[in-house]
């Protein structure tokens, strides 16, 4: 039988296991990029792996996301990634040049070739035809020096593309059909692959804002065959020699194949408060918008920023006048690149005509860095996630969009399919070519430093490294500190936007666990850690959907959280409980969660022997209920070891350098 891409990609870098889908397998990373917010804990984590030099082909560290600078916190940990990178072998991109996934995706990825971020989006380089993960920091830095990523070998979606987009309807709309039949959850464990004659008519950026909201249907990654379009794109980025084919076998197989028609699709919207909530812009047409904001990895290429640039120019040249009066159109670019080339062509011209607030080449909006809308707003978006409370603002509902429906709402003041800009309002769908020569100038790259003994690593007073937790311990008794709902996001576990300073500084960031859900949470988890009581976290489905932040298991460790069950838990978050030595659990019977409170209190008798003999199966008493609750596990050899030493701190401290077959562990 032949090959798809994603078994190609994985059979050329595998180190351990077998392709067989849901057995574990190691691959070989060649690159790794963290960004801003997860690097420096990330980078302390490297650090303490003792490893002189990285070992990959290429890592790079983007400053990206913690860019407002409001206290000296973000600066000081900029300046912390700077010497790191200069010192351990790594890249750094400077503020301003860019969106690390943008920026990753022109200037340094590579078709055929794996790559792991401390980001859950690093799969928009699955654009050009690589197998892009994102991780928690600790498995991209143990990438970095050298060893092998653990995952779960996937099934395959084969997404086959047929037809072509109709005028004003775009990738963003691809994706959010695709997240309409799929949802976010129950997609662990499964990639997506597109293939088809659909393919060809979609350009790089394109693909890419399909592969980049991937990470919302919870899949490991996406990935786009790598073909002329693909030359044509690498080339005008002056690095044709990066590229090579990369196509499926014509008999190749999937694991299930889900059709998509481009020609038959219409401008979709995702409604608060999740991106799966997918209806088409007709539907909700009409409503009053109080913001728009374009940019974020999803869709702030040239080749958006020019559709959107030149749908407001024939506005202004029709009708004399720009944006609605009432809102705010709020432009974040991707990239240093994408906002001189625009310029070039004089569409920046177009936007401030417009009447646009352009934010600085960074997340900016998507990551509630600025720009909260007003109370109880509707602001209309083109990031990929519009989860309860990342904006800044609670009361705001957060309706994601394609660039065209966003400059369309952005033009009329109300929600409006962009179709309507033709049919309406006269104006013409226009066309955009990805130029055959990108402006290029890497300048805000620094390169790692040639004397690397000669730099000292910097550290303010904000960088307090982590500690490791304690061994896993003979039985989890304590209570259910929080019950939560389903798809409860990392973002509702640790909160970003004005939060982020506090990203290398766990004692401190640890104080707003879980603060939009519950800000009681964090002093009495405390409380309980300080008298010895064990806390249980207890989820819904998809428990910690969303960002690979993994201070979203590194807090709550912190804070003496010992265990999270759940009806189910995706995959970047378990992957990241179980570095930090929290025991991720399922309800065997998931009605059984309807059988336990917050405040009960609870016992897992015997948890360390059960992971020993690896029984998969163990038994949660509810003393306060009095009953018995039956809660699996399913952890690979690997991953009970790293739980009953506490997490891969301790494993790093005290087997650095052992594999993990020659660790034994002590009851
Ligand atoms: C996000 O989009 O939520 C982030 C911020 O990029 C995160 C990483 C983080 O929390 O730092 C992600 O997607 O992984
Ligand atoms: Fe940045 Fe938003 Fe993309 Fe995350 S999703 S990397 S915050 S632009």
């Amino acid at each position: 039988m032949g090959l798809n891409v994603v078994q190609k990609i994985l059979k050329d870098h595998l180190m351990e296991g077998e392709l067989v889908p849901g057995k574990e397998i190691a691959i070989r990373i060649d690159q790794t990029l963290y960004q801003d917010a997860t690097g420096t804990m990330a980078a302390m984590e490297f650090e303490a792996m003792g490893v002189p030099q990285v070992k990959t082909d290429l890592s790079i560290i983007y400053i990206d996301h913690k860019t407002i600078q409001m206290g000296f916190e973000d600066a000081d940990d900029h300046t912390y990634l700077r010497t790191f990178a200069a010192k351990y072998g790594a890249y750094l991109s400077k503020p301003g040049n860019g969106i690390c996934h943008q920026v990753h995706l022109e200037r340094f990825g590579k078709p055929g070739k794996t790559l792991l971020g401390s980001d859950s989006h690093t799969p928009t380089g699955g654009g050009i035809g690589m197998v892009a993960i994102g991780a928690g920091g600790l498995d991209v830095s143990a990438a970095m020096a050298g060893l092998p990523f653990y995952l779960t070998c996937p099934k395959v979606y084969g997404v086959h593309l047929t037809g072509e987009l109709p005028k004003w309807v775009s990738a963003k709309d691809v994706i959010l059909k695709l997240l309409s039949i799929l949802s976010t959850k129950g997609n662990v464990g499964w990639v997506v692959e597109y293939f088809g004659p659909g393919v060809k008519t979609l350009d790089v950026p394109s693909r890419a804002t399909i592969t980049n909201m991937g990470a919302e249907l919870g899949v490991t990654f996406s990935v786009f065959p790598s073909d002329e379009t693909t030359r044509a794109f690498l080339k005008a980025q002056g690095r044709e020699q990066d590229w090579v084919e990369l196509q499926a076998d014509p008999d190749a197989e999937y694991d299930r194949v889900i059709e998509i028609n481009l020609s038959e699709l219409e401008p979709l919207v995702a409604l608060p408060h999740s991106p799966d909530n997918v209806v088409t812009v007709r539907e909700v047409e009409g409503k009053t918008v109080d913001q728009v904001c374009i940019g974020s990895c999803t869709n702030s290429s040239y080749r958006d920023l020019m559709v959107v640039a030149k749908v407001a120019k024939a506005w202004v040249d029709k009708y004399g006048k720009g944006f609605a009066p009432h809102l705010d159109v709020v432009v974040g670019p991707g990239s240093k690149q994408v906002v001189r080339q625009i310029d070039s062509e004089g569409a920046l011209d177009y936007l401030f005509e417009a009447g646009i607030r352009l934010e600085e080449n960074a997340c900016g909006f998507c990551i509630g860095m600025g720009q909260a809308p007003k109370n109880e707003a509707v602001s209309v978006r083109t990031n990929n996630r519009n989860f309860y409370g990342r904006s800044g603002t609670l009361s705001a509902g957060i309706y994601l969009v394609s660039p065209e429906t966003a400059v369309a709402c952005g033009l009329t003041g109300v929600i409006t399919d962009p179709r309507d800009l033709e049919t309406k309002y006269g104006l013409e769908y226009p066309k955009v070519r990805i130029p055959d020569e990108f402006i290029i100038d890497d300048k805000m790259v620094l390169p790692p430093a040639e004397d690397p003994s000669k730099v000292e690593v910097y550290k303010g007073p904000n960088i307090v490294p982590p500690e490791p937790s304690e061994p896993l311990p003979v039985t989890l008794s304590g209570e259910v500190t929080i019950k939560v709902g389903d798809k409860i996001t990392t973002d509702h576990i640790m909160p970003a936007g004005q939060r982020l300073k506090y990203r290398s500084n766990v004692p401190k960031y640890a104080e707003f666990v879980f603060e939009s859900v519950d800000a009681t949470f964090s002093k009495r988890a405390l409380e309980n850690k300080e008298r010895g009581i064990h806390n249980l976290i207890v989820g819904g489905e998809s428990y910690g959907q969303g960002s690979s932040r993994e201070h979203a298991a590194l807090c709550p460790m912190y804070l003496g959280v010992k265990a999270v069950v759940a009806k189910s838990i995706e995959r970047i978050h378990r992957g990241n409980l179980v570095n930090f030595g929290i025991l991720p659990l399922y309800f065997e019977n998931p009605d059984d969660y309807d059988k336990i409170d917050q405040g009960d209190k609870v016992e897992i008798p015997d948890v360390r022997k059960a992971l020993i003999e690896d029984t998969k199966r163990l038994v949660m008493k509810n003393r306060t209920k009095n009953i018995d609750i039956p809660v699996t596990f399913n952890l690979s050899d690997r991953e009970r070891k790293i739980v009953l030493l506490g997490g891969m701190l301790n494993v790093a401290r005290e087997f650095g350098g052992k594999s993990f077959k020659e660790i034994e562990i002590k009851e």
